[in-house]
């Protein structure tokens, strides 16, 4: 292994002769030298996609020169530094965010018009970067974006999967996976460091060695290999880091006299083996597939970055000299982006223990006051639970690890808190159970960190009152919440700038964008016609591209004077497309049973869904199947197709949501109570003076405290009704409502074609896979959802009375920037400052 040697790092960056453009000619010069002499395409074409791979270029260039004063910035402060670990990242397209964050938005524009383009056209050339499932991962990328805002030292790591998330087609089955390949061509973005490379060993034993300490052995080795992504701040000099571990074998590993000898596949097996570990993203959420290769991919992530974030350390603290370990915890913190990077805990033990020679204590003193960890889930069957066999085999070294950390709070328990005796089976981390034994992920993270916390405060209090309780009673000061914030840079400032125009405008700032809070500012305005007729003209553009975009992407013409109600996320259960589409199923049938003048009186709509279900989760895959089969009735019915339109955006990822939201009127976050641990659409769609219809669950309870319970539909039974409505559910006490009967009903009857949707209707009355009927408490929210969308049709009715609810969400929505969240992590969980790049 090599990482760059204290000699290797300068005092200052020696000055090269390479032409920084910022005038629009100079700009146009440099991208056409890219065009030329970057050789991934024939020089004689500048069509939009050598024109955007020869812009990428160039603005890295200048990304290129920040990033690298940024880090020797760091290295001369010596800061603590946070580093945050994450499977996932959702970073969307880079281009547009790094003209946008740069400022130099406006010269490239110029430049490219000079070359015949329009930069508009040039950025959609782009493939989005989808290395993440869905909120957990999009969450990261926010925070990546604020804590470079915020000059904060803060670097992620993840992997670098050849193939992210799965491109969804909608066909007549239903959803169809095809693997998508962001780094088809390449990636303009990523920077190879051939010079950091770490070794990550798999399998192997233990050796005990003569003087008595433990030594882990043999087995397999691969190279974690560092791939760089620049994440610039908005409009600072600050340039952080995502760093992507890659897999490779070396030329060691590879057989020559095997291979001679005809026996290609076992010559080459490391280097398969390798290649499988970064080669495609899990999907999450409800998988029991390849758990032992999603293991490698998660200590492969946790161990290269940790012996990275030691190197940093050991360079950094007094060079040659004696490393002062108890110091480590002052200048790292490590945050578990939920408890995928779990391994980091025994992962950085074993390195302090038996490679750095520390004693148990200092070890185990170190790692708790470093590590950090984030639970975005109560769902039992996303609490990630291994098996023990697995992890013997795979790490036993780790496993003797984790049976003393075990050990030692069991004792811990039984010395000083007697009374928890009972609790004690099901607080440990090692559950011995003979069917299987299992290692309890969550678990290890609550014993091992020094802070945990929700990402919204329901959430926060649910995992207090119920998942951890036991927990609190011996360390309650150890539970912290943060609610989940969005980066108004991506998700308004560039993906809205026409309403962001107005703000401004109207703010007689921009200070917003930095300062979202700023935002209330516009209350004082909520009631001028001036302002409305502004809001309404932008709200219109961008329903107009939104309509277009529908119209390229599903044939379908959709009427921008309609409401357009939009739901997008990962399809799940407990999400509740299904209330959704069950709802629009009664609107079309009562539309149906109108005469021609009682329509009339309709609020029109056009209902859109977007999201993607997780390729085995059969019953999310019906859903899917449903709403595109009432679509294609709905919208092809000449007597009600005026006045609904049921539409689903194929492949929904962060580039279609930057068209949807802007676009948007009403949103739905319908989850059932107590289930959603967050939400952070629901951030964004408020942002953008999108309307909710939503319950009392995840960050909806603060979005509603902050814009105003008028400006906010809400319906569905609370958190805290939800066990006693399943228990009288069981118990067969449901009465439906006789319009949730008609609906299915009306599926039943064939009236959306042939396709057998018993099974997922009959989830909703019988046994739900779920082992109960209706676990979701469809039928029971479904009459208060119909009254709340019977408000939103009154609502829309009144022109001023929606659009001063519209300008009162955006007013509201200041506290969801995650400037914000990132600011009380840093502070009261990091414990970390600003590192400003120019100011020392
Ligand atoms: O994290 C989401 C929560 O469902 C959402 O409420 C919250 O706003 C968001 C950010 O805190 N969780 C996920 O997105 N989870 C996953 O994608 C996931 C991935 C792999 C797994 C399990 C879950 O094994």
């Amino acid at each position: 292994s090599s990482t760059t040697g204290k000699a290797g790092i300068p005092a200052e960056i020696p000055t090269i002769a390479h032409p920084l453009a910022d005038e629009p000619a100079e700009i146009a010069s440099n991208i056409n030298y890219h065009a030329q002499y970057s050789p991934h395409f024939s020089p004689f074409k500048f069509e939009p996609e050598q024109a955007y791979y020869a812009t990428a270029e160039s603005v890295r260039d200048q990304l290129i020169k920040q990033w690298n004063e940024t880090y020797l910035h760091y290295h001369k402060v010596n800061p603590k530094q946070t580093y945050y670990l994450s499977m996932e990242y959702l970073q969307g397209r880079a281009l547009s965010n790094a003209v946008g964050n740069l400022d130099i938005q406006n010269a490239y524009a110029n430049a490219l018009k000079q070359l015949g383009h329009e930069l508009e056209n040039i950025v959609e050339q782009e493939k989005d970067a989808a290395l993440g499932n869905g909120g957990l991962g999009r969450l990261a990328s926010c925070f990546l974006d604020s804590m470079a805002t915020l000059n904060l030292p803060a670097w992620g790591y993840g992997l670098r999967y050849r193939y992210g998330l799965f491109k969804q087609l909608i066909t007549k089955a239903g959803q169809e996976e095809i693997a998508e390949d962001w780094l088809e061509k390449f990636s303009p973005w990523e920077v190879v460091r051939h010079d950091i490379v770490f070794p990550i060993r798999f399998f192997g034993h233990v050796e005990v060695l003569p003087n008595g300490s433990r030594k882990w052995v043999g087995g397999e080795i691969l190279q974690a290999v560092a791939y760089d992504v620049p994440i610039p701040g908005y409009k600072t000099k600050n340039t952080n880091s995502l760093r992507l571990w890659d897999a490779k074998a070396t030329a060691e590993d590879f057989d020559l006299f095997q291979f001679n000898d005809g026996q290609y596949e076992s010559a080459a097996h490391l280097h398969s083996s390798a290649q499988q570990i970064c080669a495609v993203l899990y999907p999450g959420d409800a998988t029991e597939n390849g758990k032992l290769l999603r293991l490698k991919q998660q200590f492969f992530l946790c161990s290269a970055s940790l012996q990275d974030i030691i190197s940093r350390f050991k360079e950094r603290n007094n060079g040659n000299n004696e490393i002062r370990w108890s110091e480590f915890p002052t200048k790292v913190a490590v945050q578990l982006n939920d408890t995928h990077p779990t391994l980091a805990i025994p992962e950085l033990m074993r390195l302090l223990l038996d490679v750095e020679g520390l004693g148990w204590d200092e070890a185990w003193d170190i790692t708790t006051r470093t590590i950090a960890y984030t639970n975005h889930t109560v769902l039992p069957e996303a609490l990630e639970k291994w098996s023990q066999a697995v992890m013997w085999k795979l790490l036993p070294r780790h496993m003797e690890i984790i049976e003393e950390i075990d050990k030692r709070f069991i004792a811990m328990i039984q010395s000083t808190r007697p009374d928890l005796e009972n609790q004690l089976a099901g607080m440990r981390i090692l559950d011995h159970n003979p069917q299987k034994a299992i290692v309890r992920m969550a678990n290890l993270c609550v014993v091992s960190s020094h802070t945990v916390n929700g990402v919204a405060q329901l959430h926060s209090d649910i995992l207090k009152a119920e998942l951890f309780a036991d927990y609190v009673s011996i360390w309650p000061t150890k539970f912290q919440n943060k609610t989940n914030g969005i980066t108004p840079r991506r998700w308004i400032r560039f993906c809205n700038p026409e309403l962001s125009h107005i703000i401004t405008k109207w703010l007689k700032t921009d200070q917003w964008v930095t300062h979202l809070d700023l935002l209330v500012n516009l209350r004082q305005f909520s009631d001028n016609p001036d302002l409305h007729a502004e809001w309404e003209s932008a709200k219109l553009a961008s329903k107009r591209r939104l309509a277009q975009y529908i119209l390229h992407v599903t044939g379908e013409s959709i009427d921008p004077n309609s409401l357009f109600d939009i739901q997008v996320k990962r399809i799940h259960e407990y999400k509740r497309q299904l209330l959704n589409i069950l709802g629009a199923i009664y609107r079309y049938k009562k539309l149906k049973e109108m005469s021609p003048e009682q329509r009339k009186n309709t609020t029109p709509r056009t209902i859109m869904f977007g999201g993607k279900a997780f390729a085995t989760y059969t019953n999310a895959k019906r859903i899917v199947k449903l709403v595109n089969d009432v679509g294609a009735v709905v919208n092809t019915d000449p007597e009600v197709n005026n006045f609904l339109k049921v539409v689903f955006v194929p492949n929904y990822n962060v580039s279609v949501a930057e068209v949807l939201i802007p676009g948007s009127e009403l949103s739905q976050h319908i989850s059932t109570a107590g289930m959603e641990a967050s939400g952070t659409s629901n951030m964004k769609f408020a942002l953008n003076g999108c309307l909710i219809i939503g319950t009392l669950d995840g960050a909806n309870v603060e979005i509603r405290e902050e814009i105003g319970e008028d400006n906010f539909f809400l319906f569905g039974a609370t958190a805290d009704e939800v066990p006693r409505l399943r228990k009288e559910r069981e118990k067969g006490m449901f009465k439906p409502d006789p319009r949730f009967e008609e609906a299915k009903k009306f599926v039943r009857s064939g009236a959306f074609g042939t396709y057998d949707y018993n099974p997922l209707l009959d989830s909703l009355e019988g046994d739900s896979g779920y082992g109960r009927g209706d676990y979701f408490l469809v039928g029971h929210d479904f009459p208060s959802y119909m009254e709340a969308q019977a408000r939103v049709d009154e609502a829309y009715k009144d022109r001023k009375r929606w659009i001063k609810m519209s300008i009162l969400s955006t007013a509201g929505s200041g506290k969801f920037s995650s400037d914000r969240t990132i600011s009380q992590y840093a502070s009261e969980i990091w414990k970390i400052e600003e590192c400003r790049v120019g100011k020392v």
